[in-house]
């Protein structure tokens, strides 16, 4: 049925429900199931912890005593708790930072709690804390620098092994992994079991990482890899947490010579933005920390982020399509601080607060265009909260446009607007118009999409009929969510 705006009305009469319509071919690179799950995430939480938190460092030398190590009052469903509450959906320990000090009882080494008076040397931190994590829903993670100031043969092909037995250990020990975390940072002066000298590694060879990356693919099929360079996930390039705009999923990794790119060593320009039809799928997470440094110091305690920098930290990362890792860092107790936790709370407080209720929900959707006039991809998808439905148009096409009618007004000022990404990243740009005064006026707009664009207003608009435009793509448009939001008062 076409009605009288030229549209076809997607009630269900008016589409066909019975022949099938072969739905749209992928476009470019697109991502694993492991990655797509890992998108759903939208946020998760780190926490940086070692000798460091007692020595007020943020990178130890190598030769901290262990004995250092004492969170006497460590209490992880503490630690965890106030991270569920904020929204974070993983949470991911270094269980060995580049000092080499382990948190859990390691056989490739001494330098471990095994070594510390903390529970008279029976402790396990990672035990503790991936147990806390799956009481409160969260997936947990691993970090495991690469670089090992203590252990004597870093530097040299005998801490390879030791290397991968120590993730061997992580990955074999404490239940599902959903990510591994390889940093970049590698080599420089060190203890490296009293020789006190520099050694330097060559970046590109030394890890031998395609073989370490094997190791984990057997051991957790469903973790995602990071490193500056993935093989699943990239960092975004930069220590701030913020994704470029656009973001693009798909990326080219170059190294900081031009030459091929490995971990620690990437040219950092493109990291933000990724690559416009890049050959791999390889989307940006955003690391930053709630306080200036990664791990915790006293003195810092006065300059947590604010609820209102978190909530901004939130749009310029998950808004453009990434994941925000946020740190947390537990303090000598072994608690978050009270700075931290108030500031956490009003973020989750915001998070239910304003993405709770897609105020389209109840909106009568049409669309210039629906793939093979078939039901599966009619407009009203955008609206069911699912993220395997979407509105699809007939393949070539490189516009589209969808209206939506609500039964009444609504007053909102934030957009959300999903790809559905099994099909790539196919759309180059977006707008959203409201109708005012019997004409459209563009509220909104956008480059990159991906799994997830957030457009927060400058102030709330009242409309009761929006309308999004594609209005530029690589491939016909094909989206699984448009919601519009009112963000509550706790943001200002
Ligand atoms: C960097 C490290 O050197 C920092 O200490 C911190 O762990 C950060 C997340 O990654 O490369």
């Amino acid at each position: 049925m076409i009605t009288r705006r030229g549209f076809l009305a997607t009630a269900p009469a008016a589409l066909a429900a019975a022949a099938r319509v072969p739905p749209p071919k992928p476009y470019g690179a697109i991502p694993s199931s492991r990655q797509l799950r890992w998108h759903t995430l939208e946020s998760t939480a780190f926490l940086h912890f070692t000798v460091n938190t007692f020595t007020n460092r943020e990178w130890g030398l190598g030769d901290e005593d262990p004995n250092l190590f004492n969170p006497a009052k460590l209490d992880a469903d503490a630690i965890v708790a106030p991270l569920a509450g904020a929204g974070m959906r993983g949470v991911i320990l270094t269980c060995k930072h580049h000092d080499g000090f382990c948190l859990w009882p390691t056989q490739t080494t001494g330098h471990s709690v095994r070594a510390t008076s903390w529970k008279g040397g029976q402790g396990d931190v990672v035990r503790e804390i991936s147990d806390a994590a799956r009481r409160h829903g969260l997936l947990f993670g691993v970090y495991v620098s690469p670089w090992d100031r203590n252990h004597p043969a870093y530097g040299k092909p005998e801490y390879i092994p030791v290397y991968r037995q120590q993730l061997t250990e992580l990955l074999t020990g404490y239940g599902p992994i959903f990510e591994v975390w390889h940093d970049g940072a590698n080599g420089g002066d060190g203890y490296y079991g009293g020789a006190r000298e520099k050694r330097t590694i060559d970046k590109a060879t030394y890890y031998d990482w395609p073989r370490t990356w094997d190791l984990v693919r057997i051991l957790q099929p469903d973790a995602v890899i990071f490193s500056d360079v993935g093989p699943d996930v990239r960092w975004v390039g930069n220590e701030r947490g913020i994704a470029g705009d656009p973001c693009w999923a798909t990326y080219n990794p170059v190294g900081s010579d031009g030459g091929p790119a490995s971990p620690g060593d990437v040219r950092q320009r493109e990291s933000p933005t990724g690559t416009r039809h890049g050959a791999q799928w390889l989307p940006a997470e955003c690391d930053a920390s709630i306080r200036p440094g990664w791990f915790w110091h006293e003195n810092e305690n006065a300059r947590v982020k604010t609820p209102a920098q978190l909530i901004d930290l939130h749009y310029k990362s998950v808004g453009r399509g990434a994941t925000l890792l946020l740190n947390v860092p537990p303090n000598r107790d072994g608690l978050l601080s009270a700075e931290d936790i108030a500031s956490l709370g009003i973020l989750g407080d915001y998070r239910r607060a304003t993405f709770a209720h897609n105020l389209l929900a109840k909106a009568k959707a049409s669309s210039s265009q629906v793939r093979g006039h078939h039901r599966a991809y009619a407009p009203a998808n955008l609206l069911d909260g699912r993220e395997d439905t979407c509105w699809a148009t007939d393949d070539g096409a490189t516009a589209a446009e969808a209206v939506f009618d609500l039964p009444r007004p609504a007053t909102f000022n934030v957009i959300r607007i999903r790809e559905d990404i099994r099909f790539g990243q196919r759309i180059d740009a977006v707008a959203v118009d409201v109708r005012q005064s019997g004409t459209w006026e563009q509220v909104a707009s956008a480059t990159s999409i991906g799994p997830r664009r957030l457009i927060r207003l400058a102030k709330p608009i009242l409309a009761q009929r929006l309308r999004l435009r594609v209005t530029e793509a690589s491939a016909s448009p094909v989206l699984s969510e448009l919601a519009v939001f009112a963000e509550p008062d706790i943001a200002h």
